[in-house]
């Protein structure tokens, strides 16, 4: 009889003197600490059927998957590359508030908290189950998580003084016929030494089992070990060494080539996947003469080329830093896609990661003499789990989001008028050339200098076209040329360096590029969504 408790509650909280210490603040700390141990509990549950099946995991994914364009593209310009943490982060308060919540409820309404909470479990099973590769164990982690907040929801309120869910939430012998005379205070504000004990207790174990839990299914040391004894052939056709002309020689401009540890990083995996070379394989299928698959050891024995490649992503904004130039070791993607025999008809490679993320090339950028390769080392190392261990693609000229599959397993050659992939479905453009753009990097924004010589240093991307000129202007005056480095390659972005003999007052420089074709960088604005953003870099410096 649900009305009868609400109105003894009521009346309750009318007469007592201390009516949120009879309930609400014990109800907050139990439905926080109940859902917690289940979702710890749900943790090590994941560590018996698999990491993806966490529920934690699961759900984080299944945002990820399921946000508006508008969303991501805000998450990563206000994050960057932090964005998986601002979402586990924005997920974790989420969850405390509802955990919370939960609890009042429970407290109030019962059994609304056990059923809000049990709603949640199946969000997450259904978020486990729409992984890739799921079986119906995933479901597992989240209904165990469930059913251990439920448990530990009422166990704890039953100990509240004056639960009115005490009789039917505690199991007898328990809090009923051992309650000190504190729980037993039907009307007293305080709040029992079991209570107190047994939600400290739940939540000092929950804390613990649910690291221990996490340690165990983000450990990556099968795959680190793999890849440090990893030996990987060197290139039958080598990259050209960088000349020192290609690098402006300026105080905090960009390196020419990105080490490992500053390549920028942007994908839509939670957990990095974990794949040995022993796992790896390449399957070949669809419109292909010959459906293959490819081996680890057999990958390695084909001759392997080396390149210097910028990468872009789509979504790097004007000035942004989602680019990255890197040496890649890898076979030429041609060689794999001759051995299959690709049908005419198919003008559109699939690409599959081992945690199901797709991506669309088109065949031709493939085929058509580019560098695009099936990437195993960068920078002289074996890739780094989260560029894509043990193999990736890389292919110059095209966005990341259509070409640079990491963890890549599967290809599929199709046609653009069958298939879409992760983003292309998601409302970004099937087709993602790389724009031509150009960024200031030197000074920093807003930075103040003496009257005088102030030189400006920045970088130009045409990748595939090749960088001609680049422009800068201060205020609104002319265009003047500024002096470019060598260019490496057509496929690697260009630097460049500009003296401004600096008059005092607040300035604002902007720079703008030409490509090899004579076409000059589209100095209108325009979002990354869907094809890429355009519009000048511009940065304002304070002359004295
Ligand atoms: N498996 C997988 N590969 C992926 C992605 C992804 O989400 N999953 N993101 C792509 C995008 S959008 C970009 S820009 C590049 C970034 O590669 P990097 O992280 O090595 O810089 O990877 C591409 N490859
Ligand atoms: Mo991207």
């Amino acid at each position: 009889m649900p009305t009868a408790r609400a109105e003894t509650e009521v009346s309750r909280s009318v007469t007592s003197t201390s009516p949120a210490s009879s309930g609400l603040w014990p109800a907050t700390i139990a439905g926080v600490v109940a859902v917690g141990a289940g979702l710890a509990g749900g943790e090590l549950l994941a560590v018996t059927v698999d990491p993806n099946a966490s529920p934690y995991v699961a759900v984080g994914s299944a945002v990820v998957d399921h946000s508006p364009t508008a969303v991501r593209e805000f998450a990563i310009n206000t994050f960057g590359t932090s964005d998986k943490v601002a979402l586990f982060t924005g997920m974790t308060f989420l969850i405390v508030a509802l955990a919370a919540a939960c609890g009042v409820a429970q407290r109030r309404w019962p059994p609304a908290g056990t059923v809000v909470i049990g709603l949640f479990g199946l969000v997450g099973a259904v978020a486990a189950l729409g992984r890739p590769d799921a079986v119906w164990t995933y479901a597992l982690p989240s209904v165990g998580t469930a059913l251990i907040a439920i448990v530990v929801l009422k166990v704890l309120l039953g100990m509240l003084p004056g639960s009115a869910s005490t009789s039917d939430a505690v199991p007898a012998g328990s809090a009923a016929t051992t309650a000190t005379p504190d729980d037993a205070a039907d009307t007293g504000p305080v709040v029992g030494r079991r209570f107190v004990l047994t939600a400290g207790g739940v939540a000092a174990l929950a804390v613990v089992v649910g690291v221990m839990g996490r340690r165990i299914l983000a450990d990556t040391a099968r795959t680190v070990a793999d890849r440090t004894k990893l030996v990987l052939p060197p290139p039958r056709s080598p990259a050209p060494p960088v000349p020192p002309s290609a690098d402006i020689a300026v105080p905090g401009a960009t390196p020419f080539v990105t080490s490992n540890a500053d390549f920028y990083r942007i994908d839509t995996a939670l957990q990095v996947p974990n794949l040995t070379t022993a796992d790896w394989s390449l399957r070949i299928h669809g419109m292909v003469d010959n459906e293959i698959r490819i081996g680890w050891d057999e990958l390695l024995a084909m001759p392997m080329t080396e390149r210097i490649v910028t990468l872009t992503c789509v979504s790097n904004e004007v000035g942004g830093d989602l680019i990255g130039n890197a040496r890649w070791l890898g076979v030429p993607m041609s060689t794999l896609l001759e051995r299959a025999g690709v049908r005419p008809q198919a003008d559109m490679l699939l690409s599959t990661s081992s945690d199901g993320w797709t991506c669309g090339t088109p065949v031709s950028a493939v085929t058509d003499g580019r560098d695009a390769l099936l990437v195993v080392g960068m920078n002289g190392e074996p890739l780094p789990l989260e560029h894509g261990y043990p193999v990736r693609q890389v292919i110059p000229g095209l966005y990341g989001y259509v070409s640079a599959t990491k963890w890549v397993v599967d290809w599929e050659l199709t046609q653009f008028s069958k298939a879409r992939a992760y983003w292309t479905s998601r409302g970004w453009s099937a087709l993602g050339p790389i724009k031509l753009a150009s960024r200031i990097d030197r000074p920093d924004s807003r930075s103040e200098h003496p009257r005088g010589d102030v030189v400006i240093a920045g970088t130009a991307w045409a990748q595939h076209t090749g960088v001609r000129a680049v422009d800068v202007r201060i205020d609104d005056g002319p265009w003047l040329p500024a002096d470019l480095a060598a260019q490496y390659s057509t496929d690697t972005w260009r630097h460049w360096r500009f003296t401004w003999s600096a008059t005092p007052g607040e300035h604002t420089v902007a720079c703008r590029a030409v490509d090899a074709d004579g076409r000059a960088q589209v100095e209108e604005y325009a979002s990354p969504v869907p094809d890429g953003a355009t519009g000048l870099d511009a940065r304002t410096y304070a002359i004295t």
